[in-house]
C-alpha cells in the first residue's frame, strides 16, 4: 500500500517540477540545471509528506477523540449506573428497615395473640369442665352399697340404734366423703324426715347466734321449716335437728346423741 503510494507521487513529482523548471533556471543560474531540478522535486515530495504525515495525524487524532468521545459516554453511563445502584441500595436498606421495625411489630402483635389465645383456652377448658360436671350432676346417678337414692342424690342414714352429737355426726358423714344432709325442699325434708323422726340435719347458728348456715357455706334462705315457737336458742341451742313426728325443725344442744342423715 505504502509503496503503491510513493510510486503514485513520484509521478506527481515529476509533473509540478517540469512546470517549475524554467523560472528556477534563470534565478539560480550559478547551479546546475538538474541539481535545481532534483532539489525542487525533493521539496515537494517533501511538501507531500508533510501533508501525508499531517493528514495521518490529523485522521489518528480524530479516531482518538471519537475513541475519547465514547469513553466520555461510557464513563457518564457507568456514573449513571452507579448512581442509580446507589439509590437502589438505599432503598433496599430502608425498606429493610421498615421491615424490621414490621417484624418486630408483629411479633408483639403475635406475643398479644398468644396470651389471648392461651386466656381464651383456659376458659373454653373451664367450661368444658363446667359442662362435664353438670351434664355429669343430670346423669343418673349410682350410689353406693347401703346408701338410699332419691331424686337422683344418694343419702346414708345412721345405723339404727346409733346416736352422736351434732360435731360427731358430721365427722362421720365428713369420712363417708358426703356431710351432713342440707334439705332444700319440702319433697327432701318428707324423705328425710321418713327415715327417722329424729335426726340431726346439716344446720347451724353455732358461728354467729342466729345467723343459720348450712354445712356447704351458704345461708339458710327462704325461712326453713320451723317448729313454730323455734328457733328458740333454749340454753344456746346451735344445731338443728328434725324432731316430733311433724318432721319439722327445731334448734337443739349441740351434745345432744341422736341418730343423723348424711347427704352426698
Ligand atoms: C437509571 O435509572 C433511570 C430511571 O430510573 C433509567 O432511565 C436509566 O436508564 C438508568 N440508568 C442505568 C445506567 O441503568
Ligand atoms: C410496614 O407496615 C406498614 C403498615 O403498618 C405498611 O404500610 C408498610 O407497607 C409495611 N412495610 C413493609 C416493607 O412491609
Ligand atoms: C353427657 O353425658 C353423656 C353420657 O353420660 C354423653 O353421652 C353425652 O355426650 C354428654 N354430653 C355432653 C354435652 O358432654
Ligand atoms: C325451746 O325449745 C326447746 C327445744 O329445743 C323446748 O324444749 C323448749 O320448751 C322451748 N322453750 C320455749 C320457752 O318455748
Ligand atoms: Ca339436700
Ligand atoms: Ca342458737
Ligand atoms: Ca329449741
Amino acid at each position: 500500500m505504502s509503496v503503491a503510494f510513493n510510486s503514485k507521487s513520484e509521478e506527481g513529482k515529476r509533473d509540478s517540477c517540469t512546470l517549475m523548471a524554467p523560472d528556477d533556471r534563470s534565478k539560480s543560474a550559478w547551479l546546475p540545471q538538474s541539481l535545481v531540478w532534483w532539489i525542487g522535486a525533493a521539496a515537494v515530495c517533501l511538501g507531500f509528506l508533510l501533508l501525508l504525515v499531517i493528514l495521518g495525524l490529523v485522521a489518528q487524532n480524530g479516531r482518538a477523540i471519537s475513541h475519547w468521545k465514547k469513553l466520555q459516554v461510557g464513563l457518564m453511563e457507568c456514573e449513571n449506573l452507579v448512581y442509580n445502584l446507589t439509590k437502589d441500595r438505599d432503598a433496599l436498606r430502608d425498606e429493610r428497615e421498615q421491615l424490621k421495625r414490621n417484624s418486630s411489630s408483629l411479633n408483639k402483635e403475635l406475643d398479644v395473640l398468644q396470651s389471648q389465645y392461651k386466656a381464651v383456652a383456659a376458659s373454653r377448658d373451664k367450661l368444658q369442665e363446667d359442662v362435664r360436671r353438670l351434664n355429669h350432676s343430670k346423669t343418673e346417678r349410682n350410689c353406693h352399697q347401703g346408701w338410699i337414692k332419691f331424686n337422683n342424690k344418694c343419702y346414708y342414714a345412721s345405723d339404727k340404734g346409733a346416736a352422736k352429737t351434732w360435731e360427731e355426726s358430721r365427722k362421720d358423714c365428713l369420712q363417708r366423703r358426703a356431710d351432713l344432709v342440707i334439705i332444700t325442699t319440702k319433697d327432701e325434708l318428707d324423705f328425710v324426715s321418713k327415715i327417722y323422726t329424729r335426726t340431726w340435719i346439716g344446720l347451724s347458728d353455732m358461728q354467729q347466734e342466729n345467723k343459720w348456715k348450712w354445712v356447704d357455706g351458704s345461708d339458710l334462705i327462704g325461712g326453713g321449716f320451723w317448729q313454730s315457737g323455734e328457733p328458740n336458742n333454749s340454753g344456746d341451742e346451735d344445731c338443728v335437728e328434725i324432731s316430733r313426728s311433724n318432721g319439722e325443725w327445731n334448734d337443739a344442744l349441740c351434745s345432744i346423741e341422736i341418730p343423723w342423715i348424711c347427704e352426698d
